[in-house]
């Protein structure tokens, strides 16, 4: 609301500096002023100096933007094998932006100011020069080249999983529906039972093909977890709409698209204990809890109670805006020591199991509890409303 009323004030103020200006003009009727709506060369020196401004004003801004957010981006302390490769890739990218943005702004603004209009001179007619094409075509023709083949090397070698990996990977659903994530594991025999959006009834809330053997060992968990040094192959699936699988620490995101599986895998190095740990994360964590310190005394001295402190955990997100509850589209994700793995993974009920319990329970519920009926009270009654009646036709 205070928004609103500020924007329509700055809407008054221009217009009523417009209407100024307005008048001012009309009071200089009949005097000597050049008002001319052509630039002369006053104007056109204004126009040069104002190009210097502006960019001055870029730079300043860029400076201030790496100076307070460089440490924003994900640039290290990724926590799979292929992250640092990705980094680099990002890093590359974002340093051969940075030089081509500011010598081309340079060169942009100062050939402005240089060749600003004068009276008299006329512009040179020139029609091309194929050396200065040459030139300034293959510069970005090679560089974007070198950027795109290190970049598709680098996409062949996270998305390539052979035989051998895959016979070596544990294989993890995951199921976007608006808004929240849920992981399916494919049990002992490793394999995924069949599932379709078609079979979503009661507690089967995945849509699991129950009748296929594959899927009797499959178990769900509203909380990912995944062991440190093991390949894990993650399986996308979408109930709704356009979703997005998220994993910003793993440098990994696939889109999770209605009516097909789509599939992005990658082998955990950090576990979440040892991420904990690392002075990029400790920084950052006390950077949050500071803030959340300073949001809590204000909350306290409004009565309301204080906020948690925050910890470290890897996150899934979702990366695709997918409706009003997008941004805690979340599920919090877990990298165990193998061992702590292994101990998760025990006595896990089965997504069969589940139904069944469910089933079981709900036909429990809704058997209506026979009524017991106590004869004396009945009785009394008949009697009472016989003798009421009884009495009415007496009188
Ligand atoms: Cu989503």
């Amino acid at each position: 609301m205070t928004t609103l009323l500020i924007l329509i004030v700055v809407l008054l103020l221009a217009i009523a500096i417009w209407q100024l200006t307005k008048i001012f003009d009309l009071t200089q009727v009949g005097e000597n002023v050049n008002d001319t709506q052509i630039a002369d060369d006053n104007d056109n020196k204004v126009n040069g100096y104002i190009m210097f401004a502006f960019l001055g004003f870029i730079y300043l801004t860029t400076i201030y933007c790496v100076w307070n957010y460089g440490n924003l981006p994900l640039l290290k302390d990724s926590a799979s094998e292929h992250g640092p490769l990705v980094d680099n890739l990002m890093s590359i990218s974002l340093v051969l932006i940075f030089i081509v943005q500011t010598v081309t702004q340079a060169l942009l603004h100062y050939f402005a100011f240089k060749y600003k209009g004068k009276k008299g001179q006329k512009a040179m007619y020139f029609a091309d020069n194929n050396k200065l094409e040459l030139v300034w075509s293959s510069i970005p023709a090679i560089v974007l080249a070198g950027l795109i083949l290190y970049g598709l090397y680098s996409w062949n070698n996270i998305m390539y999983v052979d035989k051998e990996d895959e016979q070596d990977a544990i294989v993890i659903e995951l199921y976007a529906q608006q808004f929240k994530w849920e992981a399916r594991y494919s049990g002992a025999d490793n394999v995924l039972g069949k599932a379709n959006v078609r079979y979503i009834e009661g507690a089967n809330n995945l849509g699991v093909d129950l009748s296929d053997p594959n899927a009797q060992d499959d178990f769900a968990a509203s909380e990912l977890h995944i062991p440190k040094g093991k390949r894990v192959i993650f399986k996308m699936r979408s109930q709704d709409v356009l979703h997005s699988a998220y994993l910003p620490h793993f440098r990994a995101q696939m889109n999770c698209v209605p009516g097909m599986v789509t599939q992005f895998s990658f082998i955990p190095t950090v576990t979440t204990a040892e991420m904990r740990e690392k002075p990029a994360i400790i920084e950052k964590v006390n950077h949050i809890n500071e803030l959340r310190a300073k949001k809590s005394e204000q909350l306290v001295a409004n009565g309301q109670t204080a906020l948690d402190p925050y910890t470290f955990d890897f996150l899934l997100l979702c990366n695709k805006i997918c409706g009003a509850s997008h941004y805690n589209m979340q599920m919090k994700v877990v990298v165990d020591t193998p061992e702590d793995f292994k101990a998760w993974l025990k006595d896990k009920q089965t997504i069969v199991q589940a139904v069944k319990t469910a089933a079981a329970e709900a036909e429990k519920s809704e058997k209506p509890a026979t009524p017991t009926i106590d004869t004396a009270k009945v009785k009394t009654v008949v009697k009472d409303s016989t003798a009421v009646a009884q009495t009415e036709v007496k009188k």
